[in-house]
């Protein structure tokens, strides 16, 4: 009986051991499982010294001591003298800089840090120490991510200061908790209980951003809503910058441009109108009093239904400058998004008083024959390079649609040498896959972010403009439209806190690589094991070019169902815009497929600077991942393969569905390296995954079948269903409708 008592008891701490929900996302902190290393680590420190009772650096003492608590599975003491292997944590103004480190200061700036080992007095010393507090937190992280990561902590020399000065989480979170593309539940801000009620995520929240670098967060939708600038939101809106004060992070609000009209009871939200002008400084100044830091203005103005200066006959800078003139002197900034096509906009004057103003595409019946929708961006904001005041930075999506699997790069990148340009991700997986497919996001922010847009000749990066470094702006910024909502593991998908994380590391550097980040990440969340890391690093390595091969491969853009963004729908005609429309983009005929965007068609390539759209502009040399962005293609046309288009087309649906059952396999053969929970959730989604990657290579085929009249070759298995019955599919369950 005594023995099956054991049993049960170590049958129970084995359980909780292995339990893994995925709440703690990579700051498990849990006991390093090498011994030697474990070993090394211990010796190396014997005792921490800690300098500074500020938030944040008590913020950063809890968490050194409760991550070193985990890893080295041993309490460190807090010592006041200093000996041999402590570890010394301090800002330059603590007194302690006697020791005479030799570390250069200046070069650290606001955010950097240090982490050196050092020999003073005959004691081997690791310090971690910045100019700021906050410096120290991101030091104290990173000194953790090396034990998690198991580096070698022997001769320590790490100098690292951010790429990038804003680096933002955008929040699509509406007031009702609902989350425009959101696949993780619901929003984590619960207005209803807040001020009052502060929810240990939302600590947890900030933890896990300062820990990546993150340091302010846009807490509402772009589609915004006015009540969130009106004092009942503004107090709780407070008490989350309280919660993330400490942790490095700046809150920001969505403004809605329409909101003196709609909360101010003024006539017009006209920025030239001295009335609304004050409205907006009063606004600013309120906002100021109860978040002193407040960080500034994300805007979407006349873009799908949101009011915006157009709507009075004004410029975007009439509109920004307004904004910025309100938040300059308390220090905030403007981010102004240049996701704009909306002709309609510039024409009318409405008043934007009702909801019932928003786009409705079941409602519009007039199909606007609108130019090319990738040019509009560029038309409407090249123009007004220099005309912005300081604090506006010009938010611009990664490509010249919208967060497409693969996209060019936008124009824009390379075109406004006077304003600084936010480069706007989207970490949520609107297009990739939503909630359900494993892709790791990283090498498509690298891929846009290393490319030439040649504004100053070679070498000036898409990284280059948006870290300011080319042009030599005093702001830079990069925002990522958040993946999060109130599932217990944050991100629905395991593998979607890879997205987050990565944004967050990349943002700080982006000179690291894909392989770095995932390897960090996965020993972090998952494993240290070596096999398990190889394995599930190059699952989330070859991840992106599966997604992009089993959906819209070969420059394949904009082709999904219409409103919800779930599943394949290249046939649909119907939307209210013409650009809205999966055929406006895809352009299938008996001669071929693809959008001519050479001097032939749209000419958009024009918007690039020479260099680049040479790259382009001929088909014989244009890269074939963007083929069919720049150019219609006959269905035997000669690929580089030595195959036909058609054949080439067909080739890469199905190896993208072979690429994901190739993910499935590796994934089952890591069963025993892992907690059993978490994976039989990444089971279960590949499963969604490969079912998903069918559908769509299935109903692409059939349906561009219709042009091409070529067979699939016979070596590939055929479709199990027709093209009418994929036609006839309804997904009423499909997440995440626009608001
Ligand atoms: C927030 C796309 C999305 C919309 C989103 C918009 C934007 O159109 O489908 O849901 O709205 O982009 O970025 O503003």
């Amino acid at each position: 009986m005594k023995r099956f008592f054991l049993l049960l008891i170590i049958i129970a701490l084995t359980l909780n051991l292995k339990a893994e929900d995925g709440y703690r996302l990579w700051l498990r902190y849990d006991k390093i499982d090498n011994n030697i290393i474990l070993q090394q680590y211990r010796n190396a420190i014997s005792s921490i010294h800690f300098y500074g009772s500020s938030p944040t650096l008590i913020a950063a003492k809890n968490e050194l001591l409760q991550g070193l608590r985990g890893l080295l599975d041993k309490k460190i003491p807090v010592a006041n003298t200093i000996s041999n292997h402590s570890l010394l944590v301090y800002t330059k103004s603590s007194s302690v800089v006697a020791l005479h480190t030799g570390i250069d200061y200046v070069a650290l700036g606001k955010e950097g840090f240090v982490i050196r080992t050092i020999l003073a007095e005959q004691k081997n010393i690791i310090v971690i120490t910045a100019n700021s507090d906050i410096g120290v937190l991101y030091g104290v992280f990173h000194f953790l991510r090396l034990l998690q990561t198991h580096q070698n902590i022997q001769k320590l020399f790490i100098k690292t200061v951010p790429n990038i000065q804003n680096r933002i989480l955008d929040h699509w979170d509406n007031l009702d908790r609902t989350v425009e593309r959101g696949y993780a539940g619901i929003s984590i801000w619960n207005w209803h209980t807040l001020p009052d009620y502060i929810d240990q995520r939302y600590i947890d929240y900030a933890r896990a951003n300062a820990s990546i670098g993150i340091n302010g967060t846009v807490l509402t939708n772009v589609n915004a809503d006015a009540l969130a600038l009106t004092k009942d939101y503004l107090v709780k809106v407070a008490a989350l910058a309280n919660v993330f004060r400490p942790y490095g992070i700046k809150v920001y609000l969505t403004a809605r441009f329409s909101a003196p009209v709609e909360i101010g009871g003024l006539k017009t939200a006209d920025p030239l109108d001295a009335e609304v002008q004050n409205w907006w400084k009063q606004k600013a100044d309120e906002i100021y009093q109860y978040i002193p830091d407040f960080g500034g203005f994300l805007v979407k103005a006349n873009s799908e239904g949101q009011p915006g200066p157009q709507s009075y006959g004004r410029t975007h800078a009439d509109g920004a400058n307004m904004l910025a003139d309100a938040l300059a002197p308390h220090n905030g900034i403007v981010m102004w998004r240049a996701f704009v096509y909306d002709v309609r906009a510039q024409k009318s004057n409405e008043n934007f008083a009702s909801p019932e103003n928003k786009i409705d595409p079941n409602k519009e019946t007039e199909n606007i024959a609108s130019p090319d929708r990738f040019k509009h961006a560029y038309n409407e904001f090249k123009p007004l390079d220099g005309k912005f005041r300081k604090n506006v930075l010009i938010q611009v999506k990664n490509g010249p649609i919208d967060f497409q699997p693969r996209e060019p790069f936008s124009p824009l990148f390379g075109a406004m040498p006077q304003t600084p340009l936010v480069m706007e991700f989207q970490i949520t997986q609107e297009y990739l896959g939503q909630g359900t497919h494993i892709v790791d996001e990283d090498p498509l922010f690298k891929e846009v972010l290393s490319i030439g847009t040649y504004e100053k000749g070679k070498g000036s990066t898409v990284a280059k403009i948006i870290d300011g470094s080319l042009e030599e702006h005093t702001v830079s910024g990069m925002a990522g439209v958040s993946n999060i909502g109130n599932e217990r593991n944050w991100t629905n998908h395991p593998f979607g806190q890879a997205n987050w994380y990565a944004f967050g590391r990349l943002a700080w550097d982006h000179d690291l690589t894909s392989e770095q980040i995932a390897e960090e990440w996965i020993k972090q969340t998952f494993s240290s094991d070596k096999h398990f890391i190889d394995v599930a690093k190059k699952i989330m390595l070859m991840s992106r070019e599966a997604l992009v091969n089993y959906m819209t491969p070969l420059g394949l853009h904009h082709i999904m169902g219409t409103g919800h963004h779930y599943g394949p729908a290249p046939w649909v005609s119907n939307a209210g815009r013409a650009d809205w429309n999966p055929v406006y983009y895809h352009r299938a005929d008996s001669a071929g497929i693809g959008f001519d965007r050479t001097a032939t068609g749209s000419n958009a390539l024009i918007q690039y600077k020479t260099e680049v759209s040479n790259q382009w502009n001929d088909v014989n040399t244009c890269d074939e991942k963007y083929l069919l962005w720049f150019h219609h293609v006959g269905w035997n046309y000669k690929m580089r393969s030595g195959r036909n288009f058609w054949d080439e087309l067909c080739f890469k649906y199905y190896s993208g569905v072979d690429s994901v059952k190739w993910m499935q396999q590796q994934w089952n053969s890591l069963k025993n390296f892992i907690d059993e929970e978490r994976f039989q959730q990444v089971k279960m989604f590949l499963a969604i995954q490969e079912k998903e990657a069918v559908w769509w290579r299935n109903v692409c085929l059939l349906y561009f079948q219709t042009f091409s009249r070529m067979p699939i070759p016979a070596i590939y298995e055929k479709p199990d269903h027709t093209l009418e019955y994929y036609k006839n599919l309804k997904f009423p369950y499909a997440p995440a409708n626009p608001s």
